[in-house]
C-alpha cells in the first residue's frame, strides 16, 4: 500500500489490521477502547482470566458419567478439566492463563498407560481405596492415599494403576498452558519407545522419602541423565507429613495476617519451588479467622482439603467452598479468605509465582 494521507484514521486502522499489522495506539494504548483491557498498558495488571470456583460434586458427577462412556484405554487419561469461562475460546482447558487442572478417575482394576511430556505435573489425591492405588514415576511405586502429593516432573515416565477395591480420584495440576504458548510441548507414549505400555516397578515409596533423611541424594539413581537437573527428586509428599507440619506450626502460634499458616512443598536440592514453573503449598486457616486481601502477581488455584472457607472479592463477589472444590484467582485480583466455622480449614494451592519471580515480574501490594 502506498501512503494515502486522504484516508480517515478509522479507515487507515481497519486497513492496517486487515493486512496483519497493528499499532501501539490500537493494541496497547491505555486510552484505546478497541482492545481487551488485559492487553493494554494499565497501571497494574488486568488479567485475561476471571476468578472462578468449580464445585467438586458437579465435576465428580460428570467424571463418573464419563467412566461409562469412555474407557481408560481409549481416553489414555479419563478426566474432567476445569475451564475458565473467559479463556475457553482461545486456550485449551485452561483454569488460569498458565495453569491446567482436572480430576481423573480409575475404577478398580483400571490403569492409565505410561507416557511422558515436558510439561510438569502433580497429582493430589482426593478419594482412594485403603491400598492398591498408585502412580509409577520412573519405576518408583508411589501410593495414592487421601491428600498425598505426587510429582511427575518434566520428561518423567508415569502410569497410574488401581489394584484396590474401590475407585481412586485425584486432581491433576499442570503448567502445560505456558508450555503450549511458548512452543515447548514434547510428548511421547512409552509403547512407541520401548514396546511396553507400563513401567516395571523398581522401588517403593520409601526409596524416595528415605533418601532425604541424611540430606543427600544419589541424583543419577533418582533421575537418569536425559532428565533435566532442575527436576525435583522428592516426587512424593505424603499428606500425613504436610498435615502434621501445619498442626505443629499452629500450636507454635505461627501465621501471617495475609497468608494464614502456610508451608510450601519445596525441592530439597534447591529449597526452591516444587517445579521451576509451578509451586505448591498447603495452608491452614484457623477456625473463625480471616486471611486479609492483598494484590499479588501470581495465578493461583486453591483446593479445599478440609473444612470450608469463603473467598471475598471486589464488587461483593464471593465463593464459599466445600471439600475438594477448586477456586482460581488470576493475577492481582485481591481476595480475603474467611473460615467462619468452628474447625480449621486446609487449602492446597498451585501457583505460577515461580515464573514471575524468575522473570523479575513478581510484585505484591497491600489493599
Ligand atoms: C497428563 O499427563 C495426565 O498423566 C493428566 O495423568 C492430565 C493433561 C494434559 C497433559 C497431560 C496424567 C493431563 C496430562
Amino acid at each position: 500500500m502506498s501512503a494515502t494521507p486522504e484516508l480517515s484514521r478509522e479507515a487507515f486502522i481497519e486497513d492496517l489490521i486487515a493486512h496483519n499489522f497493528t499499532t501501539y495506539f490500537v493494541a496497547t494504548h491505555s486510552k484505546s477502547a478497541s482492545s481487551n483491557p488485559a492487553f493494554r498498558f494499565t497501571p497494574s495488571p488486568v488479567s485475561i482470566a476471571v476468578p472462578y470456583s468449580w464445585s467438586y460434586s458437579d465435576a465428580r458427577e460428570r467424571l463418573m458419567s464419563l467412566s461409562s462412556l469412555l474407557t481408560t484405554e481409549e481416553a489414555e487419561r479419563r478426566n474432567i478439566n476445569f475451564v475458565n469461562p473467559s479463556l475457553k475460546d482461545f486456550m485449551p482447558a485452561a483454569a488460569l492463563p498458565t495453569l491446567r487442572g482436572g480430576i481423573q478417575l480409575l475404577l478398580p482394576d483400571e490403569q492409565a498407560y505410561s507416557h511422558r511430556h515436558t510439561a510438569n505435573a502433580f497429582r493430589l489425591v482426593f478419594e482412594a481405596p485403603e491400598s492398591g492405588a498408585y502412580t509409577n514415576v520412573e519405576g518408583n511405586r508411589l501410593p495414592m492415599s487421601m491428600g498425598d502429593l505426587i510429582l511427575t516432573p518434566n520428561w518423567t515416565w508415569h502410569d497410574h494403576h488401581n489394584e484396590g477395591d474401590s475407585h481412586v480420584i485425584w486432581y491433576d495440576g499442570l503448567d502445560v498452558l505456558m508450555a503450549y504458548w511458548i512452543g515447548g510441548v514434547f510428548y511421547e507414549e512409552m509403547v512407541d519407545v520401548t514396546g511396553e505400555k507400563y513401567q516395571a516397578i523398581k522401588h517403593g515409596a520409601n526409596a524416595v522419602t528415605d533418601n532425604f533423611g541424611p540430606g543427600m541424594i544419589h541424583r543419577r539413581k533418582m533421575f537418569p541423565d536425559h532428565i533435566p537437573a532442575s527436576n525435583n527428586p522428592l516426587i512424593y509428599y505424603p499428606y500425613s507429613k504436610a498435615r502434621a507440619a501445619l498442626t505443629e506450626l499452629a500450636d507454635q502460634g505461627a501465621g501471617d495476617p495475609h497468608e494464614g499458616i502456610v508451608v510450601e512443598y519445596v525441592n530439597p536440592v534447591t529449597c526452591g519451588p516444587t517445579f521451576p514453573t509451578m509451586g505448591t503449598s498447603i495452608r491452614l486457616i484457623k477456625e473463625q479467622s480471616t486471611v486479609e486481601a492483598m494484590h499479588k502477581t501470581e495465578n493461583i488455584i486453591f483446593i479445599t482439603m478440609e473444612g470450608s472457607v469463603t473467598f471475598h472479592l471486589p464488587d461483593d463477589q464471593k465463593f464459599t467452598t466445600e471439600l475438594h472444590d477448586v477456586t482460581a484467582m488470576p493475577s492481582w485480583v485481591p481476595y480475603s479468605i474467611t473460615n467462619s466455622s468452628k474447625t480449621p480449614a486446609v487449602l492446597f494451592s498451585q501457583t505460577d509465582r515461580p515464573l514471575f519471580e524468575t522473570l523479575g515480574f513478581y510484585r505484591e501490594q497491600k489493599t
